[in-house]
């Protein structure tokens, strides 16, 4: 079996705008989640490239619609796209598609999604039932995912891994990992596991 390639060097950012002349398999990869689920800090700690941000402050308005429980410090919130990159050992380049977090953006779902050979779905074990809508348009969307929890400091630490699949409804083989989205190298962590995820689950004749 094929094994995940790691990421190169020292992070964060390692290369530059430029690929390197080693890249030799590009891949789209969606990074999604609800609201607030640390999306964006994700592909900015991670990104090799100065990172594409879509960022709108939440308005007074926007606290009547957007659940801001936990993540009362948040200011901003993506209304469009996160756009980075990073590149892994064996030729291995991510460019990392990130989605809004809020129903409302939906109909730009499709679009960023279109083309991406796996999902990174961030979940925050303080509010699992938000993550059911994203999972469901990634299970509809037919994307071999991972799920990866990001580590709130007052998220619940009393669940065991099955009682966090069971919430989800994970399939066995699905990963699942822990992460901070802030940290480059617990987030490359988590990117690895999908990429590892991706390469178990090519048919045996494209291994
Ligand atoms: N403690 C902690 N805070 C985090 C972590 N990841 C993100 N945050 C904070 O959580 C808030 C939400 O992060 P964002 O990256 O904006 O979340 P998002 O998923 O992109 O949000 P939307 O685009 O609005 O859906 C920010 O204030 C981050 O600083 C983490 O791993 N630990
Ligand atoms: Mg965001």
């Amino acid at each position: 079996m094929a094994s995940a390639p790691s990421s190169t060097g020292e992070l964060p950012r390692t290369g530059g705008p430029h690929l390197p002349d080693t890249a030799r398999h590009l891949v789209k990869i969606l990074v999604t989640g609800p609201f607030g689920v640390g999306k964006t800090t994700l592909i900015d700690s991670v990104s090799e490239i100065r990172p594409l941000h879509t960022e709108e402050r939440l308005t007074e308005a926007s606290a009547q619609v957007d659940e801001l429980d936990g993540i009362r410090d948040k200011e901003t919130t993506t209304v469009a796209i996160d756009f980075g990159r990073i590149s892994l050992a064996g030729g291995v380049v991510l460019y990392l598609f990130g989605t809004p977090g809020q129903q409302r953006f939906r109909t730009l779902w499709d679009d960023i999604s279109y083309g991406a050979l796996g999902a990174l779905v961030l979940v925050d074990a303080r509010r699992i039932d938000a993550s059911f809508d994203v999972l469901g348009l990634v299970e509809e969307a037919g994307l071999p995912y991972a799920v990866a929890f990001n580590a709130f400091p007052d998220a619940p630490g009393h669940h065991t891994d099955e009682q966090l699949r069971a919430a989800l409804d994970l399939e066995p083989g699905t990963p699942m990992v822990t992460c901070d989205a802030r940290d480059p190298h617990s987030s490359v962590d988590a990117l690895l596991a999908l990429v590892q995820h991706l390469i178990d689950d090519r048919p045996a004749e494209a291994r």
